[in-house]
């Protein structure tokens, strides 16, 4: 079955590129200030698992639509022939150049398909664009206006009264503020303009809601791998038999911390990239773990964590590792408070300068000591980094596609800790997962530890971002 297609049509800078962004979930589309940006037209399918669901047409609009209407109009014959006249009018001028920007969008109307007609609403509505809307009348193909906002102002309801006499159906739809489920929405207003769209688009919707759901399961995936490799993370220097292995901490825990910092930024690109944001640019705090703030209570308690809270879970994730802490260790100890910030109990625990067996590989003798920082016991930080993950998540997942610019990530309006609206439940299944990766050496079962854990994120974004009817 052919997938329904959709030419997007206007006036220069009206929003018609952001439409096809948006709809098509494409950020390449080009989008620009600077009107004349499309100047030929463009399709844009809006694929899933590598099936077209519909595809934009994106065009630079028409060029001299009254010269166009006149033509028309001097070869009127009947209504019912207007569209054979439309036609006439491509096969005479194509790849002539003189309305060539005419031909190139007719063609796939010609062709069948729909029209949508991009006005901007905050701009008073103009007998200028009565010529163009009249050609698209006479093509005949079923015809839906969207009544798009680049600015505040609002003439909407003029619009709408001049838009009535030409189109089948006269919608408002933000291009930049829509989100997944107003998109959703416009599609179901779509499949119902023609026979032809109808079961093509139903299809789309129920495509476009499987790879939703399909988005957030991946997403809690690369949420869980993350958190794993970043709490079970251990960074080790091998040192001479007579090293002092306190002159090798401060860079060693550096180059642990900032692998931290990494493994994060990673995970969040891959899930800007499920969310088909490949160009979007998120500004965020980088994760502050050696610093004063992970260890501030008051910084927790931002985060929605209570110091009731933190302390049951310093408690439980304390006698976990006590039982597991290497006995090396404790005969060693460092001033390590003052690096780290240990209000609340350390952050990494650290194993120094354990004894390594004498061995010799070919002919050299090896030995000496093996500093090893991590992994991570603060029973903070996977919580801090599991809710910088949800929030990341939040900001991704319902941005539309045509809107450009840096994103700030803590400047989105989102309740304080995102994690503290998780039910006690599931809270307490995934501080289970948290509670089995602080053990040391890292858990064999991690792989298992991992599913489970995503499973148990899965449960908490679902529902966030659940599409209802
Ligand atoms: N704030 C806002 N700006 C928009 C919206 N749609 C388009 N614009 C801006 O209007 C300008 C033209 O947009 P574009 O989509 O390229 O329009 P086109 O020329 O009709 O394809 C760009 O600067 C867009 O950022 C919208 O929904 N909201
Ligand atoms: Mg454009």
């Amino acid at each position: 079955m052919k997938s329904p297609v959709f030419v997007v049509v206007g006036h220069v800078n009206r929003g018609k590129s952001s439409i096809v962004s948006t709809l098509a979930a494409d950020d390449s589309v080009r989008i620009d200030a600077m009107p004349g940006t499309t100047r030929h037209c463009r399709a844009y399918p809006m694929r899933v698992g590598g099936q077209t669901l519909y595809t934009l047409v994106d065009t630079p609009g028409f060029e001299r639509p009254r010269q166009v209407l006149t033509w028309l109009q001097e070869r009127e014959r009947s209504m019912a022939q207007r569209r054979e006249v439309v036609a006439e009018f491509v096969a005479e001028h194509q790849g002539r150049g003189e309305f060539g920007q005419e031909c190139e969008l007719l063609r796939p109307i010609l062709d069948g398909a729909a029209i949508l007609y991009v006005v901007d609403g905050s701009k008073p509505p103009s007998p200028k664009y009565e010529a163009e809307m009249e050609i698209l009348r006479w093509t005949a193909q079923p015809r839906v206006a969207l009544i798009n906002s680049t600015g505040s102002e609002d003439y909407s309801t003029a619009w709408q009264a001049m838009l009535d006499q030409f189109f089948n159906i006269v919608r408002p739809f933000n291009a930049h503020q829509a989100d997944f489920q107003q998109r959703l929405r416009l599609l179901k207003m779509l499949r119902e303009i023609s026979e032809a769209t109808r079961e093509p688009l139903q299809r789309a919707i129920e495509s476009l809601r499987a790879d939703r759901l399909a988005n957030l399961r991946e997403a809690a995936e690369v949420i869980s791998e993350m958190l794993v490799e970043m709490m079970t993370r251990v960074d080790a220097k091998r040192l001479a038999t007579d090293a002092d292995p306190a002159a090798y901490q401060q860079a060693l825990a550096e180059k642990y911390y900032d692998q931290l910092r990494r493994r994060e930024r990673a995970g969040h690109h891959r899930l800007k990239g499920i969310f088909l944001h490949h160009q979007l640019e998120v500004a965020e705090h980088p994760l502050e773990i050696a610093g004063e703030d992970l260890f501030d209570v008051d910084s927790w308690n931002r985060l929605g964590l209570s110091r009731k809270q933190l302390t049951a879970a310093g408690a439980a994730a304390g006698a976990v590792a006590g039982g597991m802490v290497d006995a090396a260790s404790a005969a060693v100890s460092f001033p390590f408070g003052t690096l780290i910030g240990g209000a609340t109990g350390g952050a990494a625990s650290w194993y120094a300068a354990t004894k390594l067996p004498e061995v010799k590989i070919q002919g050299f003798p090896l030995g000496g000591q093996l500093l090893k920082i991590g992994p991570m016991k603060n029973p903070n930080f996977p919580w801090v980094v599991l809710d910088r993950a949800l929030l990341y998540v939040d900001v991704v997942a319902d941005r539309a596609h045509a809107r450009r610019g840096q994103v700030r990530l803590e400047a989105e309006p989102s309740p304080p800790g995102i994690v503290t609206a998780i039910q006690a439940a599931g809270r307490k299944n995934v501080e289970r997962c948290f509670a089995s990766l602080r053990r040391l050496p890292p858990p064999e079962n991690s792989d298992t530890i991992c599913s489970t854990l995503a499973e148990q994120i899965y449960q908490i974004l679902q529902p966030r971002h659940e599409v209802t009817d």
